[in-house]
């Protein structure tokens, strides 16, 4: 295994595609969460991943999956994050990249700008065919769920611990998505006009309305995540202009978006589990 019969490696190009199902799923798994959790103990139990990057050996995967984090002072929650995702995303013989893209500063938080960053870095690296957009505290309990894109977005938070495991409103589109490189280039991004807390991910199922997708889901039992208990942080109070800014959404998603997207790139670090990406925006209001 690993090499042809004359010896020679085994090719990417030789390698058989992965199944539809994985051998590997586990299904609802208990988490726990280690108080005294290191990043060097999570680096060892990973020792197949290098630079954020991981490939089956076995198979060649269905989809390239960049997964972007959107990211500042919870560095606790993304190492429970890195530890669980690393062998959940393993475990669905995904090829996948991790990236963190970090705002710099104290200005107020801008969540979907960051992801739209993510979105144009990442493909710098990679012609990733699969984006999940995902907050950094929330931990999938069910390997089912798989990080794959499909036909039309998905929204794979169904439910989480805190909210009894149910939808919190119909069109909730919140948490952790799943778009394909050509849904989210369509839809011209996410909004960059969000600052704080609120509506952009309302935003973003507007504009995927708009032009005719359909957000489809997991079922409820293999969508459920733990949210890492947290307070609302420092830097992202509650926009009060969202709902404002969501009825403009199917006049201005053309010009606002990642056509848009500016931002002052800090640094790029390929670090053993994630690349950190760092960046600082120019105004806030
Ligand atoms: C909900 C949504 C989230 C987003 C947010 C409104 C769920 C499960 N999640 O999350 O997707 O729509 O409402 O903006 O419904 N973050 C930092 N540092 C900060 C602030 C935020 O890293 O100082 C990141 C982090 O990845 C976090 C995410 O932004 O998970 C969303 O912020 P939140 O967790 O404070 O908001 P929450 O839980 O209400
Ligand atoms: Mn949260």
């Amino acid at each position: 295994k690993g090499t042809m019969a004359d010896g020679a490696p085994v090719k990417k190009a030789d390698l058989d595609n992965c199944p539809s199902v994985s051998p590997y799923l586990k299904g609802q798994n208990k988490l726990v969460f280690k108080p005294d959790l290191t990043l060097e103990e999570v680096r060892a139990e990973n020792p197949k991943v290098l630079r954020g990057r991981y490939r089956p050996e076995e198979c060649r995967a269905l989809q390239r999956v960049a997964i972007l984090i959107p990211h500042r002072h919870r560095e606790k929650h993304l190492l429970y994050l890195l530890e669980h995702l690393h062998p959940f995303l393993q475990r669905q013989q995904l090829d996948y990249g991790i990236y963190i893209i970090h705002q710099a500063g104290n200005k107020k938080f801008n969540r979907a700008k960051l992801l739209n960053v993510g979105y144009l870095e990442a493909l710098k690296d990679e012609n990733w065919d699969c984006f999940i957009f995902h907050d950094v505290d929330l931990v999938p309990e069910n390997d089912w769920n798989i990080y794959r894109c499909e036909d039309q977005p998905r929204h794979l938070v169904v439910g989480r611990n805190s909210t009894g495991y149910r939808l919190r409103y119909s069109g909730y589109f919140g948490g952790v998505t799943a778009l394909s490189r050509e849904q989210f280039f369509k839809v011209n991004g996410f909004s960059n006009n969000y600052w704080g807390w609120g509506g952009e991910d309302d935003d973003l199922r507007l504009r995927v309305e708009l032009h005719r997708m359909k957000i489809i889901r997991p079922l409820p039992e293999v969508g459920k995540y733990t949210m890492i208990f947290h307070k609302r942080d420092q830097g992202n109070e509650v926009n009060i202009e969202r709902m404002k800014l969501l009825h403009q959404v199917s006049r201005v998603w053309r010009t606002d978006g990642l056509t848009s997207c500016d931002y002052k790139l800090l640094s790029v670090d390929y670090n053993p589990l994630y690349v950190n990406i760092t960046v600082d925006f120019w105004s806030s209001p």
